[in-house]
């Protein structure tokens, strides 16, 4: 095939990537079909809580069968599907049902609410939504009842519930499988949720071939093949366990994923005793209580050989103990939903693996380290981090303008982090440029927040920033002006009138300061640097 343009990587890009291997021609469907043809048997997917054991024979079948019934509804390829599972077998039943027609996920988190939910529809113009039913004590029908009802696009709603609620039952939808057209390597595969730096969350593209190049490249890096039992801890449709190397890695090398409902130890220890795991990952505060509960030594946890920490900084003092208590070598993982992902090597020394952030998946991950004019600063000196390579995008979904300022003109991504290089190669993340919260992980756009809080009727301004926080690492912290002459408000008040916006609860400041005014910058913009460090003192002085 000639190389034209895929998905904003120009020809040259698209020639060179395929010719060195990276983009193999592959569709995750097509995957899922030979794995099944291959070893039919072997086991897929275990779902502790429904006690699903699907082989890749039945999870194939039942892809099948799902994207029949859903192309019988009238969800053709190109069509979004917002899918907000949580860790349960049907996930992936749904998405490569979807993957096969062509259709594109929109990968929402079991946390989203009303605010984020009626965006992502609105904005994708999604025709289905795919909840289930009461999970975690909310119930994801009575949401879908109200997005339906204001989003014009939005014709179907399925429960992963027999108790619908008055929306069509997931189990329902599959049909006698029949002949469809088949998506090709390079079109879009799903949409992926970036935790963004802007108002609304922008929307991730990836494509068949670049999302399971990053996959099978992991899956090389951290040693998954098809004896790996991958447990899924963190929520099923984030790109950490999706994809480094995550489910799918196990799926394309033939492995077992094993669904755990929650990632606390009393419900995942057992599970890695039970099932024999290989290899998870988690994020740092996760990590953290995992060491807490494995010094117990209540569970056998022998078979347990990785341990991957992403998503925010895993601490230097942590990461010296996760051999010695857990028996595991320890990856840390520093990637992104927009693609370039980090690890550090199995055979790497000790220090290493406890002081970096690993190194890139790609020899083709172009990497840049730069100061604020965009030049590169000396090998090993601090600055911002761009990158561009085989499975970056090039571009966020619909969203030009953002584009323009969060690409440089030659394609590289501008990730917002702050790092440096080591002679190796390795990264070290030393700070955050954007305007982002990470709390454990968890990201959290300021200029969202603020939206919010600039619709209640007594604030006059608002600044989000982030506090320091010894488990999380990092906690939302909102600064508030009120209106003159407004009534007054008490902090509590806030978060209700934001829960009853329906934001998603781990984006709800954790501490509210009203102010009188905000510190300003040389050139007149709010400091938040001013902001962060007075919320910090104010910490400290609590403390000592
Ligand atoms: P997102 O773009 O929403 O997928 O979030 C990716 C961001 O998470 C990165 O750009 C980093 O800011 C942060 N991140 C991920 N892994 C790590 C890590 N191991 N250490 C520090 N920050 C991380
Ligand atoms: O934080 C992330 O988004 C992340 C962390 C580790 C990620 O997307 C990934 C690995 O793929």
């Amino acid at each position: 095939m000639t190389a034209g343009a895929v998905q904003g990587w120009p020809a040259e890009y698209v020639e060179r990537y395929r010719r060195a291997g990276y983009w193999r021609g592959e569709t995750f469907g097509r995957m899922l079909r030979e794995r099944a043809e291959d070893h039919g048997g072997r086991t897929a997917v275990v779902d502790p809580a429904s006690g699903a054991r699907w082989s890749y024979a039945e999870l194939d079948a039942r892809a099948d069968a799902m994207a029949a019934g859903l192309s019988a509804r009238g969800v053709c390829a190109g069509d979004r599907v917002v899918l907000q599972l949580p860790n349960v077998a049907e996930f992936f039943e749904v998405v490569f049902a979807l993957f096969r027609l062509g259709a594109l996920p929109v990968f929402a988190l079991p946390a989203h609410r009303y605010a984020e939910i009626r965006y992502l529809c609105d904005f994708t113009e999604a025709v289905a939504y795919v909840v289930p039913g009461v999970h975690g004590g909310f119930d994801y029908r009575e949401l879908a009842g109200r997005v339906r009802a204001e989003v014009p696009t939005l014709r179907h709603v399925f429960v992963a519930d027999p108790d619908p609620g008055g929306h069509e039952p997931l189990a329902g939808v599959p049909a006698a499988p029949v002949p469809l057209a088949e998506p090709a390597p390079h079109d879009l595969a799903f949409l992926q949720l970036s935790g963004g730096t802007t108002g609304v969350p922008k929307l991730i593209p990836r494509t068949h071939d670049d999302y399971i190049y990053s996959v099978w490249g992991s899956n090389e890096i951290c040693g998954v093949d098809e004896h790996s039992v991958y447990l899924c801890a963190l929520p099923a449709a984030h790109n950490f366990p999706l994809s480094s190397p995550g489910t799918l890695g196990a799926l394309y090398a033939g492995g077992r994923v094993v669904l755990a409902p929650q990632p606390a130890p009393e419900t995942a220890f057992p599970l890695i005793e039970r099932e024999g795991v290989t290899i998870t990952g988690l994020v740092p505060p996760l990590a953290l209580v995992w060491l807490e509960a494995a010094q117990r030594g209540e569970h056998d946890l022998s078979s347990l050989e990785v341990l991957l920490v992403g998503g925010a900084k895993f601490s230097e003092e942590a990461a010296r103990r996760v051999r010695p208590t857990l028996g595991c070598t320890l990856q840390q993982v520093f990637g992104m939903a927009e693609g370039l992902v980090n690890y550090t090597r199995l055979d790497d020394p000790e220090e290493t693996v406890v002081t970096t952030q690993g190194r890139p998946v790609s020899p083709d991950d172009e990497i840049r380290v730069v100061d604020e004019d965009d030049h590169d600063v000396p090998e090993g000196a601090t600055g911002h981090l761009l990158t561009r390579g085989p499975y970056t995008i090039r571009g966020y979904w619909r969203a030009p303008e953002h584009n323009a300022v969060a690409f440089t003109e030659d394609g590289f991504y501008r990730t917002g982090d702050v790092v440096r290089r080591t002679p190796t190669g390795h990264l070290v993340v030393e700070g955050r440029a954007k305007d982002q919260i990470n709390r454990g992980g968890e990201k959290i756009a300021a200029e969202e927040v603020e939206n919010h809080l600039l619709a209640h009727p007594s604030v006059h301004d608002a600044a989000v920033v982030s506090m320091p926080d010894g488990y999380l690492g990092e906690r939302v912290c909102a600064y508030i002006v009120l209106r003159r002459n407004a009534a007054p408000v008490k902090p509590l008040q806030v978060k209700k009138f934001l829960r009853e916006r329906g934001l998603a609860a781990y984006k709800i400041p954790d501490r509210i300061e009203f102010s009188e005014a905000f510190p300003a910058t040389g050139i007149g913009k709010v400091s938040k640097r001013d902001l962060r460090a007075a919320v910090a003192a104010q910490l400290q002085g609590a403390t000592t």
